[in-house]
């Protein structure tokens, strides 16, 4: 704790930008498509609306678009419950208009992400419906996961465990003939069966599901829950306390669990699924991209990172950690080292449909865990969150490694409070007194294009997720108006953070202990001050700084600076 990184360490890896290797640096966006812009007026967010608009994707200077899932759905949870992994759903779109997202967005050298759900599809699929209507013990019942319930009459789940947003993670079902069945396993929720991962035809389907993507141009994919698709099932079930206190969720960087037998949660047999998966990147040119949503002890990451895995991990580190120093010192170090070791990149992520948006988390006087209930801040406390957001970003934004952005962050949005409890969507979230209280809606609400427009140019009816009165102070129309707005250091950072992604090395600096200073090879220097007091900068030129209007030499407390010394 406190000690400043020895200036020393200096990392060797220098990779060339070749066509293969654009993932490693790249700066990525990520849409939730019904919340980025409605091209057909209904209110929720769709094709039509990003094609309107890829000429301020591209004004970003983002690599790559990640695509939230757009799949057919019944929305029991945000989209993550899928109907049919092959084909785009009605309201967001059609096939062909998604191949025409491609198009728009490659003309402007910008490379597409989609998530794949490989954990679960939804209740409504074909192959869900087909076990449902079959008998147990049949063939359609094992590319699930059915089990008899335990009980004089099968009355009881399996086993006590439960699913993430609260409840048995066991849902009976009603058999052919109208008696109480067998139970099925679901993670998530009960409208998200868990699939059978031993089973070949699940594995062949989504094989073919990524090369459908492949074909139409997709360049890579989001992988949901990877580290949750093998499981051992056999008897006796450990105790749901046991298996999820190490599990590896709730945010905690916690080295303890990783043997890879865990029974739900990152199996050693993940690593068969991906080498298939690689099998099929590869047959690309350049090879497919991926990226493991894998909530997994730091040693572990390197397997799904792994060039014959997926390539890439998220690391949720920082998304994890409070606004503190040595915190960010530490975990900073660490990925990159670890990058260095796995010859893959880090994955610097700060806020993504799943959390409460940083510029609120930063404004919380404690820190605050995942799915943890958020007070709203006063109106001192959400600027300095917003101070600190930016500074954090634009501390991320010159490191190596790639960076993930979550539509609306450029734009410094808070977290929205108050939804009323009649239009909660979230699964996870907590409506109390008429109110959602907690959950994953208010990062959700769609985004605030024009300033005094009645639905902010999102659409010209009420959206699916309510805006508030005053999101019109945050929108594209206010903030592109004004040069000291988050939205043009985040297109300033972007469009100069293209001269750093060839060099991957880094050089810590040591200016004190309330500072996070490194140097890359162009000559650039990041730093950032976690303290209570202005802190004089180093000599050079100022090319970018999170406090727009400080004088030169002071870097005022919860900012970052950029100067160039050479
Ligand atoms: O999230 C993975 C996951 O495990 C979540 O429970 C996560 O820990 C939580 O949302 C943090 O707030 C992925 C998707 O990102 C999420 O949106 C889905 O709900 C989930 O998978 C199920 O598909
Ligand atoms: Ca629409």
């Amino acid at each position: 704790m406190g000690t400043a990184p020895t200036p020393s360490a200096q990392l060797e890896s220098a990779h060339t930008a070749s066509d293969a290797n654009w993932w490693r640096q790249a700066a990525v966006y990520q849409i939730y498509p019904r919340s980025f812009a409605d091209g057909n007026g209904d209110g929720i967010g769709d094709f039509g609306g990003v094609l309107s608009r890829v000429d301020y994707i591209a004004s970003l200077h983002v690599d790559a678009v990640w695509f939230s899932p757009f799949y057919p759905s019944a929305l029991a949870d945000g989209g993550y419950d899928v109907d049919d992994y092959r084909d785009v759903d009605p309201t967001i779109g059609t096939l062909a208009q998604f191949e025409d997202v491609i198009a728009a967005l490659h003309e402007r050298g910008i490379k597409i992400i989609i998530d794949i759900v490989p954990n679960h599809s939804s209740d409504r699929h074909v192959w869900f419906r087909a076990a449902l209507a079959a008998e147990p013990g049949s063939p359609e019942r094992s590319r699930y996961i059915f089990r008899d319930g335990k009980g004089d009459t099968g009355e009881l789940p399996p086993n006590d465990w439960q699913s993430m947003f609260g409840g048995p993670a066991w849902t009976r079902v009603t058999e052919a003939d109208g008696t109480p069945g067998q139970w099925y396993l679901h993670l998530f929720t009960p409208q998200q069966p868990d699939w059978n991962w031993d089973h070949p035809e699940v594995r062949e389907d989504f094989l073919t599901t990524l090369r459908f993507w492949g074909d139409r141009g997709v360049d890579g994919f989001r992988v949901d829950v990877a580290s949750g698709l093998a499981k051992d099932l056999s008897e006796p079930y450990p105790e749901w306390d046991k298996v999820w206190s190490s599990s590896g969720f709730g945010g905690e960087v916690n080295d303890a669990f990783g043997d890879g037998r865990h029974p739900i949660f990152d199996r050693d047999e993940l690593d068969d699924i991906y080498s298939e998966w690689r099998g099929v990147f590869n047959s690309y040119d350049p090879p497919l991209f991926a990226v493991a949503e894998a909530w997994v002890a730091p040693h572990r990451r390197g397997r799904y990172a792994s060039t014959d895995g997926l390539g890439q991990a998220f690391n949720f580190d920082l998304l994890s950690a409070a606004w503190n120093v040595d915190s960010f010192r530490t975990i900073i170090r660490r990925n990159v080292e670890f990058a260095d070791e796995n010859d893959t990149t880090s994955t610097w992520v700060f806020s993504n449909h799943d959390v409460v948006r940083h510029a609120t988390r930063y404004a919380q006087e404690r820190p605050v865990g995942l799915l943890e209930r958020v007070v709203e801040p006063s109106a001192e406390a959400a600027e300095l969150g917003l101070q600190r957001a930016r500074a954090a970003t634009l501390l991320a934004l010159a490191l190596p490694g790639s960076t993930y952005v979550y539509q609306g962050e450029e734009l410094g949005l808070p977290e929205v409070f108050g939804i009323p409890g009649t239009q909660v969507q979230d699964p996870s979230a907590v409506v109390e007194d008429g109110v959602v209280v907690a959950g994953r809606d208010g990062c959700r609400i769609p985004l605030p294009w024009t300033a005094d427009e009645e639905f902010f140019g999102f659409s010209d009816t009420a959206s699916h997720l309510p805006q508030p009165a005053w999101f019109g102070a945050f929108s594209v129309e206010a903030e592109s108006a004004d040069a000291t707005s988050t939205l043009s250091m985040y297109r300033r950072a972007l469009e100069l953070r293209r001269e750093l992604e060839t060099d991957e090395r880094l050089q810590w600096l040591d200016l004190g202990e309330d500072i996070v200073a490194f140097a890359r090879p162009n000559g650039w220097t990041s730093v950032t001050n976690f303290g209570s007091a202005p802190f004089e900068l180093p000599a050079g030129e100022v090319i970018l700084r999170s406090d727009s209007g400080s004088e030169r030499q002071h870097l005022a407390p919860n900012a970052t600076a950029w100067i160039a010394t050479s």
